[in-house]
C-alpha cells in the first residue's frame, strides 16, 4: 500500500513534468512562430529602427511624429484599402524645399539616375529626398484588427491596385513633382522600345503635374547603353511631347552611360556641360 508521502512525492514530480512540458511547448512555439515570420515582421523594431534611423539623416525632422503619422496611412487596415491621400500626413509631416532647375525624374533607369544623383549635387531624385531615401526599397503593410506593422506577409506591389507600399510611391511621386520647377531632367532607357511607358509613374503622375510657367522645360535624357534599341525620334517620346502642359519647353539627349559614369565621378565637368 502506497504510503502518502510517497503519493505527495509522485504528485510533485508529476506536477514539475507538467511544468517543464508546458514551458518547453511555450518555447519551442515562440521559436518557431519567430522562425517561420509567423509573427509576419512584428513591429520588432525591424522597418520601425530603419525609417527613424533613415529618417534622422534628416535633421529638420521630428522623427517620431513622422513615424506616427506615417504608421496611421495603413496600421489596422485591409492592406489593399490604401489610398494614396492616407499617406496625405505624412508628406505634409515631411515637407521639404523646391528643386527648381534640379529635379531628376526618373523611368526604368533608377539605378543609373541614382547613380549620377548619389555623386552630384546639381540633380535631386525623390530617393534623395527624405519621403524617398526613409522608405527606398522597403515594404510594409498593416491587417485589419492588429496594430501592428508587418514587413512580410504583404500584397505583391502590383497585387491590388490601393496596395499600401504602392500607393506611398504614387503618393510620394506627385508630392516631388509638385516641387518641380524651372528645367526638369528625366531619363528614360533608351534600351527599351517604350521609353516614356503611359503606364508608369512617371507617366501617369508625375508629367500630369508640371506646369508651366512653373516648369519652364523638360530635357529628357535617352540612355543609351550598348544594347540601345531606340533614340530620340521614338514614338512615345512624341507621346510625351503631346501630353506635356503648353508652355513647356522640350529637349532631349542620346548620353551613352559612359558619358553619365564619366560625369558622375568628375566634379570638374560642370553638369551643364554632362551632356
Ligand atoms: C517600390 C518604388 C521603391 O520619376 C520616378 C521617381 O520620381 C518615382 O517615384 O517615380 C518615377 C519612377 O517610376 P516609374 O516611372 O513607374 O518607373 P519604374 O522604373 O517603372 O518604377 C519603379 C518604381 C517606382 C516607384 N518607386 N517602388 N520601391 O523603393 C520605389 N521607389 C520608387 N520610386
Amino acid at each position: 500500500m502506497e504510503q502518502p508521502t510517497q503519493k505527495r512525492r509522485r504528485r510533485r514530480r508529476l506536477v514539475v513534468v507538467v511544468v517543464v512540458v508546458v514551458l518547453m511547448v511555450v518555447v519551442l512555439a515562440l521559436g518557431l512562430g519567430l522562425g517561420l515570420g509567423l509573427t509576419h515582421g512584428r513591429t520588432s523594431g525591424g522597418i520601425k529602427d530603419t525609417f527613424l534611423k533613415r529618417c534622422q539623416k534628416f535633421n529638420d525632422l521630428n522623427c517620431q511624429n513622422v513615424w506616427d503619422a506615417f504608421q496611421r496611412a495603413y496600421i489596422n487596415r485591409d492592406p489593399c484599402t490604401v489610398t494614396t491621400d492616407a499617406y496625405d500626413p505624412f508628406i505634409e509631416a515631411v515637407s521639404f524645399k523646391s528643386q527648381c532647375n534640379r529635379g531628376l525624374l526618373w523611368s526604368k533607369t533608377k539605378e543609373v539616375a541614382h547613380s549620377f544623383s548619389q555623386k552630384r549635387d546639381c540633380l535631386v531624385t525623390l530617393e534623395d529626398t527624405p519621403l524617398g531615401a526613409i522608405l527606398n526599397d522597403l515594404t510594409w503593410c498593416g491587417k485589419q484588427g492588429s496594430d501592428e506593422t508587418f514587413t512580410s506577409g504583404c500584397p505583391g506591389y502590383s497585387a491590388c491596385d490601393n496596395n499600401t507600399v504602392r500607393s506611398y510611391w504614387k503618393r510620394a511621386s506627385a508630392a516631388f513633382a509638385d516641387t518641380a520647377c524651372g528645367d526638369v531632367s528625366v531619363m528614360l532607357s533608351g534600351s527599351i522600345q517604350t521609353p516614356f511607358d503611359p503606364n508608369s509613374i512617371f507617366a501617369s503622375i508625375e508629367v500630369k503635374r508640371l506646369r508651366s510657367p512653373k516648369v519652364r522645360r523638360l530635357n529628357v535624357v535617352l540612355v543609351v547603353e550598348k544594347n540601345a534599341v531606340t533614340n530620340c525620334t521614338n514614338g512615345s517620346l512624341k507621346n510625351l511631347q503631346n501630353v506635356l502642359d503648353a508652355g513647356i519647353g522640350y529637349g532631349c539627349k542620346e548620353v551613352t552611360r559612359d558619358q553619365i559614369d564619366k560625369c558622375s565621378s568628375d566634379p570638374e565637368i560642370a553638369c551643364g556641360a554632362c551632356w
